[in-house]
């Protein structure tokens, strides 16, 4: 049978660290469901909604083409566990960079784990070249004016400047 991985985030914007752990799921699942889902500790975004998904549908189109995976773009709101059951997934995917992503990372898993016993999380630890990457610190950089292009992939440069 298809295994389906989940990868739930914010994704305001998607950054090169979001697409480094996503080209590195591929390769672990058949279907790779990428939701945008609210996080309540995060008030102020850079792009709305809709803007993060249709980004998120550009970025992994080349991807896409390149891999055997089947990509799936999805918006979710509500817990997360619910979303990836409803999608038929699995596996929930979560990049680590840190010890802040670790301690974060750890109390959801633990609480998801109770709440979803059938469902497993998979941590993919940073690659080296993008582990500081930031979609929060992005955030802050573009509301300054900054020069945020080493971080995000193109598109989303040309979306921020519209
Ligand atoms: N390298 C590797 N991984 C990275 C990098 C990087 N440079 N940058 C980000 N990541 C990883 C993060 O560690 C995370 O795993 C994922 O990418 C997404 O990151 P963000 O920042 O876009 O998204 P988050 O962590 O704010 O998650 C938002 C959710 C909406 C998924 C979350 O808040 C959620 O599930 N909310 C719904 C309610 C719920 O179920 N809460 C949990 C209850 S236990």
């Amino acid at each position: 049978s298809k295994l389906v991985g989940f990868y739930p985030g914010s994704f305001d914007p998607v950054t090169n660290g979001h697409l480094d752990v996503i080209e590195r799921a591929c390769k672990l699942v058949d279907t790779l469901v990428v939701a945008v889902g609210i996080n309540p500790g995060k008030k102020m975004p850079l792009f709305a909604h809709e803007d993060r998904l249709a980004l998120l549908e550009q970025v992994l189109a080349p991807v896409g083409k390149r891999t055997d995976t089947e990509f799936r773009i999805v918006d979710f709101s509500g817990l997360m566990v619910n979303a990836a059951r409803e999608n038929g997934a699995k596996l929930i995917i979560r990049g680590l960079r840190d010890t802040t992503d670790y301690n974060y990372e750890m109390q959801m898993v633990g609480m998801n784990a109770q709440m979803a016993p059938d469902l497993q999380t998979v941590f993919l630890p940073s690659s080296p070249p993008v582990r500081h990457i930031s979609a929060t610190l992005v955030r802050q950089i573009a509301e300054m004016g900054g020069d945020i292009s080493a971080f995000v992939p193109q598109i989303v440069l040309k979306a921020l400047k519209k």
